[in-house]
């Protein structure tokens, strides 16, 4: 087996997303910076690769593959000691998808990247209202996956959680979660900080709120 590669960025959440599940999988593999703050997804060569130059972005041989979700899930299948993460079992393999869809449409593709581009990229420095009323809606609905459970597709771990840990930390830093108001959340949280490797996650989100902060009033 040749060694993975992994293009992204720390700040990235979908980029932490990916890192945590090759910690997770115990996978050597080689980091390859691509700051999007400097427009580097645009130059030809990553372009040959990834059309919509968007990282995180996964080498495997002769593969290329990018979406956060698309390269958990295959790492998991092709490198899973066992399907733990993301398991075979339909039912179960259903909810985990659910919560990823959810993840990249409503989470990071509406809550997220929405905020963020007024906060980083359009010199808003306060959080308007109704991307605040987004975030909220999100931390509801995840107060109510995980009514019943501990992780957010159910009982046990699964890259679900990996992507939802992403994006939600970093919302975090915009609208904070309440713990009285959603302590299944906020619980979520500090279980998933206990992880041996969530460095992964927490280096790169220290970096984006350095940035965020600096950029709010
Ligand atoms: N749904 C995608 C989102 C990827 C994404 O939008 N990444 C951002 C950085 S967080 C990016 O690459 N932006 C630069 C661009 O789209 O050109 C995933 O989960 O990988």
């Amino acid at each position: 087996m040749g060694k993975i590669l992994i293009y992204g960025m720390e700040a990235s959440p979908p980029t932490r997303a990916c890192l945590l599940t090759l910690k997770a999988l115990g996978l050597p593999y080689d980091y390859k910076v691509v700051n999007v703050l400097n427009k580097e997804q645009h130059s030809a060569e990553y372009l040959k690769k990834n059309p919509q130059h968007t990282v995180p972005m996964l080498e495997d041989g002769e593969a290329c593959i990018w979406d956060s979700h698309a390269i958990m899930s295959y790492l998991v299948n092709k490198y899973g000691k066992d399907d733990s993460l993301y398991p075979k079992d339909l039912v179960k393999r259903a909810r985990v998808d659910q919560r990823m869809h959810f993840e990249s449409g409503v989470v990071f593709g509406d809550a997220f990247r929405s905020v963020t581009k007024i906060i980083l990229f359009g010199g808003m420095t306060v959080v308007p209202k109704e991307r605040i009323e987004a975030i909220i809606q999100v931390y509801d609905f995840l107060e109510a996956f995980l009514k019943d459970h501990d992780y957010m597709a159910g009982d046990q771990l699964t890259i679900a959680d990996f992507s939802l840990i992403s994006s939600i930390s970093s919302l975090d830093i915009y609208a904070p979660i309440d713990s009285a108001k959603y302590p299944k959340l906020s619980a979520w949280v500090k279980r998933l900080a206990k992880l041996p490797y969530y460095g992964e996650n927490s280096q790169g989100l220290q970096q984006f709120a350095a940035v965020v902060k600096s950029k709010l009033t």
